[in-house]
């Protein structure tokens, strides 16, 4: 059936300003539909259509595992050595340096094409012996030395640099983390940032963190203080990376898309680091979407990686908070989050040239009980759109379609208005993006 559009609210005046704002969606559609692209059928591929990269976390000593490299290949673009850079494995005696294991995570990166993120050079964890039994000027110095030599040796092969990790305390003071490191003076994260711009110039250096996705928390506060303040001084920073570890104590927070774009908004690329997120089935493929819907939704949120390959593979294996089981299959949070990243399409399986069209999906303006969704066709001027609408989501409106349904599975078709069209959809307690699929009839 089709459906004219009513205006949401009896006053004239909120009438004419949702006319205005029903208008500005369809524009803003047409836009977007210019710029839509096949629908990527892996993650690194689905997350390039928008500029950005797909990472994770590798393990040297699984490389010889024809399956684990395998899916690392093919679905990830940027690659985070798990331990393999860390403080205790590269300096594992004072300035004997040990790139072993490090250099060969880079070498299987580099040959097969892929970025690395550098992790980490400075942290209170993970420290050598001899570095945990040091203080004051002496292990300043020696902090920075390793800053020095680590960047030295991977300089120009590495994307991003978690400079610093980890350097505020949890809870509700907002203060610094108490440490070794802290005890030589306030000014050693800048210290370190600083030897890193000296040492790789052309890294982008990051401060990382966890605990840091909730915009209301201390701790954000905290680290969002600091780039500011580091941004205002020109202490060298780009970026800031959210290690973002989910689980039922620490949930995705409702604000995590302030919390992206209220960093980007200092100057720097926010980086999703550590991605993991205990659960499963739907209610973890759901938290999945809305991490990759908040980072698709910030211009600066340039890129994505998970913790880990399979669920067997990460540091917390039981809670299975990654994007394949322990035999390489895909779970639902993998098919959620490849939607996610091509735009709420779902990408054809079996994709040839000429075969038929694609669908981007979007969000656009949202009321208490109902919110709008913008869908742009590529590929065909004649075309059917299956709709799925999620949970009780009903139907209110559509616009530039013929749409059929009002539950469950909607089909839409051309009715001479173009390739972009809009529905109104009711909540009735599922604010999810619906679904859509595109064939050519
Ligand atoms: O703790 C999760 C991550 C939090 N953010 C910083 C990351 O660097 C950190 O990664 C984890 C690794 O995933 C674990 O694999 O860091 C842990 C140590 O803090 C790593 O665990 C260590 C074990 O503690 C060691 O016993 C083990 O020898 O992994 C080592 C290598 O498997």
């Amino acid at each position: 059936m089709t459906r004219t559009l009513t205006p949401p609210r009896p006053r004239r005046r909120l009438r004419a300003i949702s006319l205005a704002t029903v208008t500005a969606v369809v524009l803003a559609a047409g836009v977007a539909a210019t710029s839509a692209q096949a629908a990527g059928s892996t993650l690194q591929a689905a997350a390039a259509e928008s500029g950005r990269y797909f990472g994770t976390a590798i393990a040297a000593n699984k490389l010889s595992e024809s399956a684990y490299t395998t899916i690392a290949n093919r679905e990830f673009n940027m690659i985070t050595a798990e331990n393999e850079m860390k403080l205790d494995a590269t300096e594992p005696n004072q300035n004997q340096f040990n790139f072993t294991n490090g250099d060969r995570i880079v070498s299987w990166a580099r040959s097969n094409g892929k970025q690395v993120r550098g992790h980490t050079l400075a942290w209170h964890s993970q420290q050598p012996g001899w570095m945990q039994n040091m203080s004051g000027s002496a292990l300043r110095s020696a902090m920075l030395n390793h800053v020095t030599q680590v960047a030295t040796h991977y300089r120009g092969q590495i994307h991003s640099w978690d400079v610093v990790n980890e350097a505020f305390a949890d809870g509700s003071s907002g203060a610094r983390r108490d440490s070794n490191l802290q005890r030589t003076g306030n000014d050693w994260i800048e210290a370190a940032f600083r030897a890193a711009r000296a040492a790789d110039p052309n890294a982008k250096l990051c401060y990382n963190d966890y605990n840091t996705d909730d915009w209301t928390h201390a701790k954000t506060q905290a680290v969002y203080n600091l780039v500011r303040d580091f941004k205002a001084r020109g202490v060298p920073i780009d970026c800031v990376g959210l290690q973002s570890h989910f689980n039922s104590q620490s949930p995705v927070p409702s604000n995590y898309q302030t919390t992206l774009s209220s960093f980007a908004a200092l100057g720097v690329d926010v980086q999703i680091t550590e991605l993991d997120i205990e659960g499963s089935g739907s209610a973890q493929a759901d938290n999945y979407r809305r991490v990759v819907e908040a980072c698709l939704a910030v211009s600066r949120c340039t890129g994505i990686s998970v913790w880990g390959v399979r669920d067997t593979d990460s540091w917390r294996a039981s809670g299975t908070p990654l994007l394949f089981d322990g035999n390489g299959n895909k779970k639902a949070a993998y098919t959620s989050t490849l939607n996610a990243l091509n735009g709420g399409s779902t990408p054809d399986p079996d994709p040839e040239p000429g075969d038929g069209c694609t669908v981007t999906v979007s969000r656009a303006n949202e009321w208490g009980d109902r919110f709008n969704v913008s869908l742009a066709v590529s590929g065909s001027s004649t075309w059917r759109v299956s709709i799925g609408l999620q949970g009780a989501q009903s139907l209110q409106n559509s616009w530039n379609a013929t749409v059929s349904g009002t539950s469950g599975t909607l089909t839409a078709t051309p009715n001479g208005a173009g390739n972009n069209f809009g529905i109104t959809v009711y909540k009735n307690g599922s604010t999810n993006l619906p679904t859509a699929t595109c064939s050519v009839p």
